[in-house]
C-alpha cells in the first residue's frame, strides 16, 4: 500500500542561497504575509529558496514522490544537486518522482519565484500574488506499479456518473505506472475487477434509485475505491444534472435552482495565502451561515480541501484559472496547463458546475486573433477533457456586447460595476433588460458587483464612493431587488465574501486592502450588508439584525434605523 507523510516540517528558508541569513519554516509559509498586504505595490517578487534534509532507506523497487499542493509562482525542485523538473503556475498540485537521485542522506533545494515575467499568469490583476510554498507537501511512497503520480498531478481515478430517471451509469476509470495489474474498482456495494491494458482500467456500475446530490438540502455523496494487490485510491463523487436555459437560468437536477451566491480569495489577514485548514473550514461556515448557495472561487485554482468542504455542503462551485485582466502573447501554452491542472484535479467534485475561460481579459487587452484563439483553444481543452460540464467567461463591462468573444464559452456572464466605479445602479438593470432581450437564446449571468466599505466609515447620507457601511448597504438593496427580477440570471455573484489583499491599493482609509468584501479580511466583522444577504438567503436560522452599530457619533436630530431580518415579523 501507499504511505503518504506530511512533509510541511524542517525547511530552511532564504532569499538568497549564498546567505548565511536562513530561517526555519513551517509550510505553508509565503514571504509575502507581511509587504503583500501593506500597499504601496512593492511586495518583494523574486526568487527565494526553501532546504530540507531528509533521510531515507529504500532498498526495493517502491517509488518515492513529492507532492506540492500550490507553489507560487513557478517552482524548480532538485534533489542532491540534480533538477528533478520545473512547475509554472502557482495553485495547482503537482508531484515529481524521486528515484534515481535519491542517496540514504538527501538535500533537497526547492527554487519558488513569483517575479514578474511574461508567460505564467497572473501577472495583472487586482490581487497580490503571494510567493512561497503556501500549501501542504507530502512525501508518497508507492510500490513499483501504482496509479498514477506523474499526470498533471491528477489521482489517477476519474469518476462520471450520468443521471437518467432514478438510474445512474457510473464510469470508473484508472491509470497505472509503470505497468498493468489487475483493478477492482469498488462502490455501493458493488465491486468489478479488470486488468489493465496499456495501463488503463475502465468499468462501469449502474445505481438503481440513485441518491442525488441535491444542491444545499442534500449533498449526498458515493464512495469510489479503485486497488490493486498492492495499491489504492479513492474519491467521493456525487450523482446529479446541471443544465443552463438563456430564458430560465440554471437548473439542478432538473429544477429551478438559481444560483445565488458570493466569490472567494482564499487569503487572510497575517497569513496570506498561506492558510490553515481551519481557516478554509471558518470560511465555508461563514458562507453557509450567509445562505449562499454557490461561490465563485476566483481567480484561481483554490486548495483541494475547499472544493472537498463544497462537494460536501452542497454548494455549488464556478471554477476557474487565472487567465486575467491582459493577454499575454507567450502565455497561451501557461492558460493550457492551468486549465488541464484544474479540469484533471478537481474532475470528480460533483460540486463544480462551470470551468471559467478568463476574467476580464480585455480590460487591458484589445480583442484580436490571438486572443480569441486562445479562448477557442482553452474552450476545446475543457470540452475535450470534460464533456460533461459547461464553460463561462466572466466579461468587463466595457466590451461590447456583440464582440465575437461572446460566442465562444457556453454561457455568458458580466462583471458590472454601474453603481460604484462608473454610472449609476440602475445601469445595472438596464444593461440585463438590453442584454437579455438582444440575445434571448444566450445565457447570461453576473459575475461580480460590489461596493467597497469600511466598517469604521459611517454616513447618514451614503453616497457612491464613499467606502461607508451604508453606502455598500444601499448598493446592494439594490441589486437584490435587481437580480430578484431578472430569473433568467443562471449565476450572481458577490463581489467579494471577504475583504482581500490588493497591495497595490490605498484607498478608503486602508493600505493594500480591496474592501468589496461583506466580512473584514481577519473574519471577524459582519459588515451589515451580510446581514441583508443573509435575510435574503438563509431562512433556517431565525435572527434581527440592527444595522448601523458601528456608526456612534451621529449628529443629525432624527437618525434611521435599518433592520434586517428573515422573519415576517418583528418588534424593536
Ligand atoms: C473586477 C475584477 C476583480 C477585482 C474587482 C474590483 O472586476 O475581476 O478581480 O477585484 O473588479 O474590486 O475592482
Amino acid at each position: 500500500m501507499r504511505n503518504i507523510t506530511n512533509f510541511n516540517n524542517g525547511w530552511m528558508f532564504s532569499r538568497d542561497l549564498e546567505s548565511t541569513e536562513k530561517h526555519p519554516v513551517t509550510l505553508p509559509h509565503t514571504w509575502n504575509a507581511e509587504d503583500g498586504q501593506d500597499g504601496g505595490n512593492d511586495y518583494y517578487r523574486g526568487t527565494c529558496f526553501y532546504e530540507k534534509q531528509f533521510a531515507v532507506s529504500k532498498t526495493d523497487s517502491r517509488e518515492l514522490w513529492l507532492e506540492f499542493e500550490g507553489a507560487a509562482m513557478s517552482c524548480e525542485v532538485f534533489l542532491n544537486g540534480e533538477s528533478l523538473g520545473r512547475h509554472e503556475g502557482g495553485y495547482s498540485t503537482f508531484r515529481f518522482c524521486l528515484n534515481g537521485h535519491l542517496k540514504a542522506e538527501n538535500s533537497l533545494l526547492v527554487s519558488v519565484d513569483n517575479s514578474d515575467n511574461s508567460t505564467v499568469y497572473p501577472q495583472s490583476a487586482d490581487f497580490t500574488f503571494y510567493g512561497g510554498l503556501y500549501r501542504d507537501v507530502h512525501l508518497i511512497e508507492v510500490p513499483e506499479i501504482h496509479f498514477a503520480l506523474g499526470y498533471c498531478g491528477g489521482s489517477g481515478l476519474k469518476v462520471t456518473p450520468v443521471v437518467d430517471g432514478n438510474k445512474a451509469t457510473v464510469t470508473a476509470e484508472a491509470w497505472l505506472e509503470n505497468g498493468d495489474a489487475e483493478v477492482t474498482f469498488e462502490t455501493v456495494g458493488q465491486s468489478m475487477t479488470v486488468s489493465s491494458e496499456n495501463g488503463y482500467a475502465k468499468t462501469e456500475f449502474i445505481i438503481e434509485n440513485v441518491h442525488l446530490w441535491d444542491g444545499v438540502d442534500d449533498p449526498y455523496l458515493y464512495e469510489m475505491k479503485a486497488y490493486t494487490s498492492d495499491d489504492e485510491v479513492e474519491t467521493k463523487y456525487g450523482c446529479r444534472t446541471y443544465t443552463i436555459d438563456a430564458q430560465k437560468g440554471f437548473f439542478l437536477n432538473g429544477r429551478s435552482y438559481p444560483l445565488r451566491g458570493v466569490s472567494r480569495h482564499q487569503d487572510r489577514k497575517g497569513a496570506g495565502n498561506a492558510i490553515s485548514k481551519e481557516m478554509h473550514e471558518e470560511d465555508m461556515a461563514i458562507i453557509r451561515e450567509i445562505g449562499a448557495n454557490s461561490i465563485r472561487l476566483a481567480h484561481y485554482q483554490h486548495s483541494g480541501y475547499f472544493y472537498d468542504l463544497c462537494d460536501r455542503y452542497g454548494i455549488i462551485v464556478w471554477a476557474e484559472i487565472p487567465y486575467i485582466t491582459k493577454h499575454m502573447n507567450q502565455g497561451k501554452n501557461n492558460t493550457l496547463s492551468q486549465m488541464k491542472e484544474l479540469i484533471i484535479q478537481c474532475y470528480n467534485h460533483p460540486s463544480i458546475a462551470v470551468w471559467g475561460l478568463s476574467n476580464e481579459i480585455t480590460a487591458a487587452s484589445i480583442v484580436n486573433d490571438d486572443l480569441l484563439e486562445n479562448h477557442r483553444e482553452l474552450n476545446d481543452l475543457c470540452h475535450r477533457l470534460d464533456p460533461t460540464r459547461l464553460t463561462t467567461m466572466a466579461n468587463v463591462f466595457m466590451l461590447e456586447t456583440d464582440s465575437q468573444i461572446l460566442d465562444i464559452p457556453d454561457v455568458n456572464s458580466y462583471n458590472l460595476y454601474f453603481g460604484w466605479y462608473v454610472g449609476e445602479m440602475e445601469q445595472t438593470d438596464e444593461f440585463f433588460d438590453e442584454f437579455h432581450e438582444k440575445y434571448p437564446d444566450r445565457a447570461i449571468g453576473f459575475s461580480e458587483y460590489g461596493a467597497d466599505a469600511n466598517p469604521r466609515f459611517h454616513s447618514s447620507a451614503p453616497d457612491k464612493g464613499d467606502y461607508t457601511e451604508e453606502y455598500q448597504a444601499l448598493y446592494h438593496e439594490h441589486m437584490l431587488d435587481m437580480i430578484e427580477a431578472r430569473p433568467y440570471l443562471w449565476s450572481t455573484y458577490v463581489w467579494n465574501m471577504f475583504d482581500f489583499a490588493a497591495d497595490g491599493r490605498d484607498e478608503g482609509g486602508e493600505h493594500g486592502l480591496n474592501q468589496k468584501g461583506l466580512v473584514t479580511f481577519d473574519r471577524t466583522v459582519r459588515k451589515d450588508t451580510f446581514y441583508l444577504y443573509k435575510a435574503a438567503w438563509n431562512k433556517a436560522e431565525p435572527f434581527v439584525h440592527l444595522c448601523g452599530r458601528r456608526y456612534v457619533n451621529r449628529t443629525e436630530d432624527q437618525t434611521e434605523v435599518k433592520v434586517y431580518s428573515n422573519q415576517t415579523e418583528i418588534a424593536l
